[in-house]
C-alpha cells in the first residue's frame, strides 16, 4: 500500500473476508466452515496485536514465572496470545482439538463425538517472545488439519498427521506493520492489517519466494557443535569470490517467523540445525517447521531436516523438534549437498 494512501483507495483493496468468500466459492462442497476457520484465527491475530501495541504502557512485558512444557521461561504475552487464541477458536466452533506450544496437552474444544467442528489447530502462538521487550519483531504460527475419520471425541493422536496432510497454514508478523500470510495448498497470499479499519487488506498476492538468494539466517554462536558438513557449507558462504555471487550476507533475527517473512520476499536460508544444546534441533515440528514447510513449497522453496523433506516426517510427539532448513529451493539444495559430504 502506497503511503498517503486515502480512504477510497484503502477500498481499492480486498479485505481478508472478501477474499476468503472468493476462494470458498471456487471449492466444491464448501460448506463454509474453513473459511470461518480462517476468520477466527484472523479475528485472535488482532486481539494479541492490539495487546501487543501497547505492551510496555500495560505492563505486559517479562515473565510469568512459569516454566513452559519446553521448559522455557513463559512471557506474560505468550500466556495471553495463547488464551486469546483458544479462546476464539472455542467461540468460533468450527476446530475440535488445538495443539499449542504453551500447553503440554492437547486441548478438545468438544465435549463428545458430535458437536464442534472438524478441524484441528496446532500453533505456536507468539514465536520470539523474548524480544517483545526489546520491540524486535514476533510472530504466530498456526498449522490445520482436518480431523481423521473414527475419532468421535479427538485426542492428540488425531493431531499427530505428516505435514503433507495439512489443509491450511499461516502465520502473522508483528512487525513494522502486522501481517498475515497464509495457504490452503492453492498458493500463498499475504495480508496487511489496517489499523484504522480494523481488516486485513490483501497486499501480498501469489507470493513466490525466489528460487536463490544472498542472506542466510543462522545462530553461528553454536559453530563449534555444527556437524562437518554445515561448517563446510557456512566457510563456502563466506568465500570471498565475486564471480561466484560470494559471499552472502548474514541476516538472523533471533525471531524464525521475521527471518521466514523476509527470506520468503527476498530470497534467502534460515537454518536451525542440531546443536549440542538442542540435538534434534530447537524448532517444533508440528507448529513451527512443517506450517513454515507447507508455506514455503506452495511458493516454490523448500524445506528439510538436511536429508528428509520436512513434510514427509512422520510425528511422534506433539512438542517433538526437528533440524530445519528452510527457504529458496536451490540453498535448501545446496546445504544439502555440503551435509551429505558430496562438496566442500
Ligand atoms: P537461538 C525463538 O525462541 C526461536 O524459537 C525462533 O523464533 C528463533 O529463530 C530461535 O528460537 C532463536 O534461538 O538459540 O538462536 O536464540
Amino acid at each position: 500500500m502506497q503511503t498517503g494512501t486515502r480512504v477510497e483507495e484503502i477500498g481499492a483493496f480486498k479485505t481478508l473476508e472478501q477474499f476468503i468468500i472468493e476462494r470458498q466459492e471456487q471449492q466444491e462442497h464448501s460448506t463454509g466452515a474453513f473459511s470461518r476457520l480462517i476468520r477466527d484465527l484472523s479475528v485472535a491475530a488482532k486481539i494479541v496485536n492490539w495487546h501487543m501495541r501497547r505492551g510496555g504502557i500495560l505492563d505486559i512485558f517479562g515473565d510469568t514465572g512459569e516454566i513452559n512444557v519446553q521448559g522455557e521461561v513463559q512471557q506474560v504475552m505468550d500466556a495471553l496470545a495463547h488464551k486469546e487464541f483458544v479462546r476464539t477458536l472455542k467461540r468460533g466452533g468450527e476446530c475440535c482439538l488445538i495443539g499449542s506450544e504453551e500447553h503440554a496437552e492437547a486441548i478438545p474444544l468438544r465435549a463428545n463425538g458430535n458437536d464442534g467442528g472438524d478441524y484441528i489447530v496446532l500453533l505456536d502462538p507468539l514465536d520470539g517472545s523474548s524480544n517483545i521487550e526489546v520491540n524486535v519483531s514476533v510472530g504466530t504460527i498456526f498449522s490445520i488439519y482436518r480431523l481423521p475419520e473414527g475419532f468421535g471425541t479427538p485426542t492428540v493422536e488425531a493431531a499427530l498427521q505428516k505435514g503433507a496432510e495439512q489443509v491450511g497454514a499461516g502465520y502473522v508478523v508483528y512487525g513494522s506493520s502486522t501481517i498475515l500470510v497464509y495457504t490452503t495448498g492453492n498458493g500463498v497470499n499475504g495480508f496487511t492489517l489496517d489499523p484504522s479499519i480494523g481488516e486485513f487488506l490483501l497486499s501480498h498476492p501469489d507470493i513466490r519466494i525466489p528460487d536463490d538468494g544472498t542472506m542466510y539466517s543462522i545462530n553461528e554462536g553454536n559453530y563449534n557443535s555444527f556437524e562437518r558438513g554445515l561448517k563446510q557449507y557456512i566457510k563456502w558462504m563466506q568465500k570471498e569470490s565475486p564471480e561466484e555471487g560470494l559471499p552472502l550476507s548474514t541476516r538472523y533475527i533471533g525471531s524464525f517467523v521475521a527471518d521466514f517473512h523476509r527470506n520468503l520476499l527476498k530470497g534467502g536460508l534460515y537454518m536451525y540445525p542440531s546443536t549440542t544444546k538442542n540435538p534434534s534441533g530447537k524448532l517444533r515440528l508440528m507448529y513451527e517447521a512443517n506450517p513454515m514447510a507447507f508455506i514455503v513449497e506452495q511458493a516454490g522453496g523448500a524445506a528439510s531436516d538436511g536429508h528428509t523433506r520436512i513434510l514427509d516426517l512422520e510425528p511422534e510427539k506433539l512438542h517433538q523438534r526437528t533440524p530445519l532448513y528452510i527457504g529458496s529451493e536451490r540453498m535448501v539444495d545446496t546445504a544439502k549437498q555440503f551435509l551429505r559430504g558430496e562438496r566442500d
